[in-house]
């Protein structure tokens, strides 16, 4: 167990904070649906009733980073099946009936212009894993049908050991020409990829029991209307006086504060293959599982790029959490501005330039990395044109993304970097949860740690 092998947090214009280990006591928690229902409001761990009823396609992270080993290779990461207890992750499977995507636009629109597909067949020690591309989507909706050429990668490889496996499937392909415009001019040549899939360490560090359930049941933030409305009583729950008051304006101190998801597991697939095989240029990433329709089309349950933006921005009322995961990027500017405008006005209390600023920022819902660029990663290093440390942008498994958030909707990272003046109107007790990454992540493939 080594230090990951791109390692910048937040710093320079953002905040500069490292990772630092904290004590963690057990937390005995049952986990049951029900729990989840009533807590999940700010992580992406059942963040919808949909996502807890069939976890299978829950997705809880998405990461791209440099690969350790060569200079030419990039890895992605999606994590689902969330909340896995300790020692319990051979009862976990893949979802057989969920087509499992990673969707990567390389010119600029949001719209993905190559995808990667991943199923699985059966269940248990037995599962078997087939990926398919990157190749040119036959659809770009929220109704995905699959890419021909499925090549299996063997069984699931969490079973043994942990042994991930080198495949070169040598009808996979790649586009030749990203100047291309035409997909039938394209012409391709295979892929070597290397695939993980299989139960490992959730990398994800938050206070989540801070945010959810520290202060007798209710959030941190109660949650807000949607559509933009005036603060107003809340007349259902006579807890709650303003639902767009924060309940609180401070985290845990460090020592008190804890990461709630150090005791748990996730499934995740990694995949690493050459930058070339993803156009080599910009690349706007994100994740999405679709559960089959029963006949050749596969459903969009749940999209995710950037952690934390829909959970916390928007409300659980209304099914925000479930409108948001269920669009494609390309609608973020009609339904998760409107959620961001709402959150930044009322529990933020922002300005009006630095409401804005945070939605060009962050609207749409993509996860930008620079495949020109060396490593490491560094959570929104593009969008900050490299002020936080790197240039390459993505996310390395040890980047603050709590904070990087915390740091936009509440503290001076937007004045910081020069997007809007400053507004007077920071939280500072607000800007990190006081948690950073005390993980078990590998130097080497699949860089995710061991399952607990
Ligand atoms: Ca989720
Ligand atoms: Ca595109
Ligand atoms: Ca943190």
């Amino acid at each position: 167990m080594l230090q990951p092998p791109s390692h910048k947090t937040i710093s320079s214009t953002f905040r500069t904070r490292k990772p630092w280990a904290l004590p963690v006591a057990a937390l005995a928690l049952l986990v049951s649906p029900a729990f989840l229902q009533n807590a999940a409001r700010a992580s992406d761990h059942g963040e919808t009733a949909e996502n807890v009823a069939r976890s299978g396609a829950d997705l809880t992270d998405v990461f791209i980073f440099p690969s350790a080993s060569s200079e030419d290779n990039v890895v992605l990461v999606m994590n689902v099946q969330p909340l896995i207890p300790k020692r319990l992750s051979k009862l976990f499977s893949f979802d057989p009936e969920v087509l499992y995507q990673f969707k990567i636009d390389t010119s600029g629109d949001s719209v993905e212009d190559r995808v990667i597909q991943v199923r699985f067949k059966g269940t248990g020690a037995s599962q078997e894993i087939f990926i398919a591309g990157p190749e040119d989507p036959r659809n770009t909706s929220v109704i995905s049908t699959l890419l021909p050429n499925f090549a299996s990668a063997g069984r699931i490889n969490n079973r043994s050991g942990g042994e991930p496996k080198n495949f070169k499937p040598g009808n996979f392909r790649e586009s030749q020409s990203s100047e291309s415009q035409s997909s039938e001019s394209r012409s391709y040549k295979s892929v070597p990829m290397r695939v993980f899939a299989g139960a490992r360490e959730d990398p994800f560090f938050f206070d989540f029991e801070r945010f959810a359930l520290g202060l007798a049941t209710q959030e941190m933030f109660p949650d807000r209307r949607t559509p933009l409305e005036p603060p107003q009583p809340r007349t259902f729950d006579k807890t709650i006086k303003d639902p767009n008051k924060p309940l609180t304006t401070s985290w845990r101190p460090p020592g008190k504060a804890r990461d709630f998801f150090k005791p748990f597991n996730v499934l995740s697939i990694v995949v690493e293959l050459p930058r070339a095989a993803l156009g080599g240029g910009i690349i706007r990433l994100w994740a999405t599982t679709s559960p089959s329709d029963g006949n050749r089309s596969f459903i969009q349950q749940e999209r995710l790029a950037r952690p934390l933006i829909n959970e916390t921005l928007a409300t659980v009322s209304n099914e925000r959490h479930r409108t948001n995961n269920r669009i494609t990027p390309a609608y973020d500017r009609f339904e998760l501005a409107r959620d961001m405008e709402s959150f930044l006005t009322y529990p933020a209390g922002r300005s009006r330039a630095t409401k804005d600023a945070i939605k060009s920022l962050l609207v749409p819902d993509v996860m930008i990395a620079d495949l020109s660029k060396p490593g490491p990663a560094s959570y929104l290093g593009v969008e900050s044109k490299g002020a936080n440390g790197g240039s390459f942008g993505g996310r390395a498994l040890t980047d603050d993304v709590v904070d990087a958030l915390l740091g936009i909707i509440f503290g001076t990272t937007i004045s910081d970097m020069g997007l809007a003046p400053a507004d007077g109107k920071e939280t500072p007790s607000l800007t990190s949860d006081n948690v950073g990454a005390d993980k078990h992540f590998l130097s080497e493939f699949p860089y995710l740690g061991d399952p607990r």
